[in-house]
């Protein structure tokens, strides 16, 4: 192209092409130029290819970025995202040409990777590599399962393709082979990954790391693989993307052979394109190079803005095609139509929680774990949207729903998800299954792998989904596995990351109440810390406090005798509850009033109002917590007058009880620590 930017007759199909391209490309540029921060080589290389997808065959309507028939499109290579707020800007996403002016500043709609529910038509947060990729087979999955549960013969309600694009970055990832298996395996035909072979990654060419076969490693996952030679092809691309949609057995990757900072006379198929802005003068040499105006920048050809703002008079018709059909399935079953109004919209049906069990003092010992599986039981039976699993460790997380069947390519309307060991891709699988909506998705493993699957958890709070976490074998009180298997910091962890709700239940009964917390908090993940060992229950008749004080994540759950102001706290959370409460009794005898607190979530008690908390924890009076982890958060907690019987080291191989006690986890050691306490203050009084 040469002058075609400035013509005002009208433009050959392929010259057309060529100025949407180069729009989006040199957008991307600008954007990047103007911030003096970002990453152009990847927009400059892909803008052929996602253009290819965008005018040819992706169903959107940017005037409706939320409709449930809509392809899904998931930029994993999220610091490419100037790229995608281009695509969203010009096609007619709510994203005025101001905000891409304003890339990467503060307040702006388009942050330094795309972040859900900040940018109209983002799919996914993305910027960790490969996590895009894991959320894409999440929502293929989610197609797959609510299209067998709604289509009906003549009636394909939901229908959509879900397409990925990813870098070298995204490939190399581990979770690229768990994530890829499973698609594979699931046989997700609607599943169309565009991979940007571009051979460079930030320490250079990809020789220095990536040599074996990446089409073979997809094949072998049972992928439908192909490669586009010559990524500016827009019809090749566009042939290989029709050629994967009719595909509908095998999940598809299209490699193209992309070159990052393509235009780019000093930089193109150098590492330098990567993440940092050309510069001014090689910015001028591109554009020149390539036949586009150096000024004025973020310069949109009007013919390339008309051609590009088709795709809104195109989505809306696709759209308005779809609610016709809508409309005739919901005359012909309309039960099913609102059942699917619901489920989209995250509504729970009318008593949900009625059937939840209620267990008596009788049932002990019981397992939190499998008070937790009862609990799954009946909201599986209430709750169709229910859908999940475990890492392989089904039969010890018991997160399995009787009667669900297994979620399968022979029947994918199968609820119990295999995710096999693969907690890394579990996660972020879970987040594309909430990401695309329609259905409640959780997941289980022992609490000490979720190291393996804090990235997808951290991104889970960060976009706020409604996912839940069923992490069991949740200390040291595990027992015989040692201390590999064995959870001592993870508790810290995952209060620390912002917004996730961490529970752990002191009791079947408080289990009950933490699942019913979890499946009607409607934002942000919530994770089930629960025992493998059986524990007493706590009887609703002596412990009526439970269901309401589990949702404050800490409530007074034994008083100091006769309600006398107690002369010390015990705050105690899961297992180690029962302790703090033979603890009280036993101080009782001694003669020192003590107040039990049983505080499920330290996150959920610390958003209570001031006064609530102050009704728990009087200022003033000292704490001694009890809690088989690690120390360390509580200190900042609670304040000074305080002691922790905790964990800060690795725990041991041996029988859980036996662990526990050599720990400090004992009736005796915990009216030693509160006389100590109660000790200490003393002698601080009589100093002053
Ligand atoms: C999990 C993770 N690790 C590291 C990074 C930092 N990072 C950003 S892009 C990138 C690799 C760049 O190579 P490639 O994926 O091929 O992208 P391209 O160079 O084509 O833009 C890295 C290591 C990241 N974003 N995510």
């Amino acid at each position: 192209m040469s002058s075609s930017a400035t013509l005002s007759t009208p433009i050959a199909p392929p010259a057309m092409d060529e100025l949407c391209v180069n729009t989006l490309r040199f957008l991307a540029v600008d954007m990047v130029q103007k911030a003096n921060s970002g990453h152009p080589g990847l927009p400059m290389g892909s803008a052929s290819m996602a253009y290819a997808l965008w005018d040819r065959l992706l169903k959107f309507n940017p005037r409706d970025p939320r409709w449930p028939d809509r392809d899904r499109f998931v930029l994993s290579a999220g610091h490419g995202c100037a790229l995608q707020y281009a695509l969203l800007h010009v096609t007619g996403y709510d994203l005025p040409l101001e905000e891409l002016k304003r890339f990467r500043q503060w307040g702006s709609r388009t942050p330094g990777h795309p972040e859900y529910g900040k940018t109209p038509g983002i799919e996914a947060t993305t910027g960790p590599l490969g996590q895009g990729l894991a959320n894409g087979v999440g929502m293929a999955i989610a197609e797959v399962a609510l299209a067998a549960r709604f289509n009906r013969p003549g009636h394909r309600i939901v229908d959509h393709n879900t397409y990925v694009l990813v870098s070298d970055g995204d490939l190399e990832e581990g979770i690229s082979s768990e994530a890829g298996s499973d698609a594979g395996h699931q046989h997700l035909g609607k599943l169309i990954v565009l991979y940007a072979d571009n051979h460079i990654t930030i320490e250079g060419s990809t020789e220095l790391t990536f040599t074996e076969d990446r089409m073979a490693r997809f094949a072998a996952f049972g992928w439908h693989v192909q490669r586009v030679e010559r990524s500016n092809d827009v019809d090749a691309v566009a042939l290989a993307l029709q050629n994967a949609r009719e595909e509908s057995g095998r999940p598809s990757l299209i490699a193209v052979r992309t070159h990052i900072g393509f235009g780019s006379p000093h930089k193109q198929d150098t590492a330098a394109a990567h993440g940092e802005a050309l510069g001014v003068e090689e910015v001028r040499l591109t554009k020149e190079g390539m036949g586009w105006p150096v000024e004025p920048a973020f310069y949109i050809p009007e013919q390339a803005l008309e051609h590009f703002r088709r795709a809104v008079a195109r989505g809306d018709s696709a759209q308005t095609e779809w609610e016709s059909r809508f409309k005739a399935y919901a005359q012909q079953y309309p039960d099913l139509a609102a059942e699917f109004q619901r489920v989209i919209d995250g509504r729970l049906p009318k008593d949900w929680d009625a059937d939840l069990p209620i267990f008596r003092a009788a049932d002990s010992p019981m397992a939190t774990r499998v008070a937790s599986g009862k609990a799954i039981e009946v909201l599986g039976s209430r709750l169709p949207e229910m859908m999940g699993g475990s890492a392989d460790l089904g039969p010890s997380t018991h997160t399995n729903i009787d009667g669900a069947g297994n979620f399968e390519p022979e029947n994918w309307a199968g609820r119990n998800m295999h995710f096999g060991i693969r907690e890394n891709a579990m996660g972020a699988i879970l987040n594309g299954m909430a990401l695309h909506r329609g259905l409640i998705p959780y997941g289980g493993t022992f609490f000490v792998f979720t190291d393996y699957m804090r990235p997808p958890m951290r991104l889970a709070a960060m976009d706020a989904l409604p996912v839940i976490y069923v992490f069991t074998h949740d200390s040291i009180g595990m027992g015989e596995d040692g201390p590999t298997h064995q959870p001592v910091e993870q508790l810290l962890g995952l209060r620390s990351i912002p917004g996730m709700v961490v529970l752990r239940p002191a009791d079947a009964n408080e289990t009950v109440a933490a699942w019913r917390l979890a499946i009607g908090r409607k934002k942000g993940p919530v994770a089930l810390v629960l025992t493998r060992q059986g524990l007493p229950v706590l009887d609703l008749g002596s412990f009526p406090g439970i269901p309401a004080g589990v949702p404050l994540g800490g409530y007074i759950l034994a008083d100091s005798p006769a309600g006398d102001r107690p002369e010390i706290i015990l705050i105690a959370t899961g297992s180690e509850v029962h302790l703090a409460l033979e603890g009280r009794d036993r101080l009782a005898a001694e003669g020192v009033k003590a107040r039990v607190v049983s505080m499920p979530s330290t996150n959920l008690l610390s958003s209570q109002s001031d006064a609530y908390r102050e009704k728990v924890l009087p200022t003033g009076l000292p704490l001694l917590v009890i809690e088989a982890g690690a120390s360390l958060g509580w200190k900042s907690y609670v304040g000074a007058q305080i002691a922790v019987i905790g964990v800060d080291t690795f725990g041991a191989s041996a029988p859980g009880p036996v662990v526990m006690q050599h720990y400090g986890f004992t009736v005796e050691n915990v009216c030693r620590q509160a006389h100590h306490v109660l000790d200490q203050l003393k002698e601080k009084a009589s100093c002053v």
